[in-house]
């Protein structure tokens, strides 16, 4: 005879021993879409939002569920739960668990599944889930069904531990998705109370929150800590998650700091914007002789180009991770962090040293600004003249949209940018501001873009302010859009994401037009197969879901919405010319 747990069903009893301790281990926000078999989780769960222990986000589509999982996860710092039935809901969180796996971002997924007796007998839906994702997960259980037992409580928290350790990299320093594949037996659940007494343990939130985020310096194949020398010409590059380090690296070091626009280290006196012009040039790229590179560049040609080319030496550093960015796999040296040492800070200092960080600098900025100038209102100071009335009415181009967004970004607003052309316009121009920016780069996917720009919205709005109180705007396609438009579904009653979309509406997919096969194709081959191109009626989507619509059709509207935009939920289309 099972031992009978306090609820009646083993079911919930298991969930309110897992849940719990995830609680207490510092989960903040739980992702659950709707399912018979996931009843208990879910139920604990509501209990869970009602004594006030976690924020629930309720969605019906369990890809949109993921990437806002991802998005939660991203901007807060912690691992966030996604709780789904069985069959193919567990399938539609790949897309999220692949680019979490490609850009080290802790989500647990809860999977709720048949018991072994229902497996493999044609039983309704019913599949193979443990294992599904196969290498993206960092750990992967199947856990039998819960049959009241009395190790059972006990079993659920050293799963939640478990998960947690594997999900945040605790120990290995290789964060990523995590799946506990639950199966669950009749009955599926019972009534449950929660008192917040019952679940909150010895460990508060702040204490574990710190020992989520604590840096364990393994000793295997990368070097802990690489000091690089002073001599050879040295640039720093920056991609995806490089952060602030970077940036104080190149400015200890005297280097010139090559970031993307979404690496979290584009600013400083070192800072060289237009990168990518300036690594073609034969007296700056063409003489680079080391590069160290943070995070996971993604965005040109030219920056693995250069790392894969005979004569460059590359340190590549990454705090986490398994598997090293190695464009040529003519990478030296791997390392979780690297200093320089007294030989380069000398280095720095000497008029070569100067003569090299100068020279890219001050061609970053003169490219920048005779870009600018290429984009700007002519000025008059009697007041507006014709050709600036002419140009605060012509329509919006893609430098135009990029540097709007960018100036009317704060240090307390998020960023998000979808994949496709406008970033990459972006990473071409925009100069040096400390603004919080984020690209889901893993998989550089134009799936779930919505979603995980609502799930860092919803995050950026729960801490302290001033930090707390911006704006996330979205920069992306149409089509980026429209593949993630079910997103826009939102749950009445929960918070609403202080989100404007900026959607450059330029009829399809055009980053496909700048393809060498472009100009060879037959044009209605490429339209076709490639430009795909649609005519959606955005404005009435944007009315279909709740969210606030507006149009930019010339300069004047975009700089009047972006500087005040909804308070809530708002799409901004800009018509862009193909
Ligand atoms: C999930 C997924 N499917 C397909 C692609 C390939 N892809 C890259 S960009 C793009 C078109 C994007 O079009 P849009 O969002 O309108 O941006 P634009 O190129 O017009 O600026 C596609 C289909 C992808 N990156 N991810
Ligand atoms: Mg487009």
């Amino acid at each position: 005879m099972p031992d009978i747990g306090a609820s009646g069903s083993p079911a919930t009893d298991f969930s309110v021993s897992l849940l719990g301790e995830f609680v207490r281990l510092g989960v903040r926000d739980v992702v659950l879409s709707p399912g018979a078999r996931s009843q208990a989780l879910a139920l604990v769960c509501a209990e869970l939002e009602r004594i006030g222990q976690i924020r629930l986000h309720v969605r019906l589509d369990e890809r949109g569920a993921g990437f806002l999982a991802l998005g939660l996860a991203v901007e807060s710092g912690r691992p966030t739960l996604v709780v789904c039935t069985s069959g193919t809901a567990v399938a539609n969180l790949h897309p999220a668990v692949l680019e979490a796996h490609h850009s080290g971002v802790a989500m647990i997924l809860l999977t709720a599944d048949r018991p072994s007796e229902l497996r493999g007998i044609r039983s309704n839906q019913t599949t193979l889930q443990p294992g599904l994702f196969g290498v993206a997960t960092r750990l992967c259980i199947d856990e039998p069904a819960p049959h009241g037992a009395g190790a059972e409580p006990g079993a659920a928290i050293s799963l939640a531990r478990r998960a947690t350790d594997a999900a945040t990299g605790l120990r290995s320093l290789d964060p990523g998705p995590v799946q506990l594949n639950l199966a669950f037996r009749e009955p599926l659940s019972a009534p449950v109370t929660l008192t917040p007494e019952l679940i909150s343990g010895p460990a508060g939130l702040a204490e574990s929150a710190a020992v989520l985020s604590e840096p364990i310096l393994s000793a295997d194949r990368p070097e802990p800590v690489f000091l690089v020398a002073g001599g050879p010409r040295t640039v720093v590059i920056a991609g995806t998650g490089a952060g602030p380090e970077a940036e104080e690296f190149a400015r200890a070091g005297g280097w010139p700091l090559l970031a993307e626009v979404c690496s979290g280290a584009r600013f400083g006196p070192n800072l060289v914007s237009a990168y990518r012009e300036l690594l073609l040039a034969s007296d700056l790229g063409g003489r680079v002789e080391r590069a160290v590179v943070f995070g996971h560049p993604t965005l040109s040609r030219e920056v693995p180009a250069m790392i894969a080319r005979e004569g460059v030496e590359t340190i590549v550093v990454a705090p986490t991770g398994s598997e090293w960015f190695n464009p040529g796999r003519r990478v030296r040296v791997f390392a979780r962090a690297a200093a320089p040492d007294a030989t380069a800070v000398e280095a720095a200092g000497t008029p070569d040293g100067r003569e090299w960080l100068g020279r890219w600098v001050m061609s970053s900025r003169h490219l920048l600004a005779a870009g600018a100038a290429r984009e700007s209102i002519p000025m008059s100071d009697r007041g507006i003249t014709r050709e600036e009335l002419a140009a605060m009415r012509a329509p919006v181009t893609r430098p135009m949209l990029a540097d709007a967004v960018w100036r009317s970004s704060w240090p307390h607003d998020r960023l998000v940018f979808g994949a496709s052309r406008l970033i990459r316009v972006a990473d071409r121009r925009v100069p040096g501001k400390k603004i919080s920016v984020h690209s889901n780069r893993g998989l550089a996917g134009i799936d779930g873009t919505v979603a995980t720009a609502i799930g860092i919205a919803l995050a950026s709005q729960t801490g302290p302010a001033p930090q707390s109180t911006g704006v996330t705007r979205l920069v992306v396609g149409d089509l980026t859009l429209l593949h993630d438009i079910g997103s826009l579904l939102l749950t009445p009653g929960e918070a609403l994401p202080r989100l404007q979309i900026i959607v450059g509406n330029d009829g399809g997919g055009t980053i496909f037009d700048g393809l060498e096969v472009a100009a060879s194709a037959r044009a209605e081959a490429i339209n076709r197969v490639l430009f795909t191109p649609q005519q959606a009626d955005l404005a009435n989507l944007a009315a279909a879901y709740g969210w606030s619509y507006g149009l930019a059709a010339s300069r004047s509207d975009l700089e009047r919405a972006l500087t005040s935009p909804h308070a809530g939920p708002s799409i901004l289309e800009v018509p862009l010319v193909r």
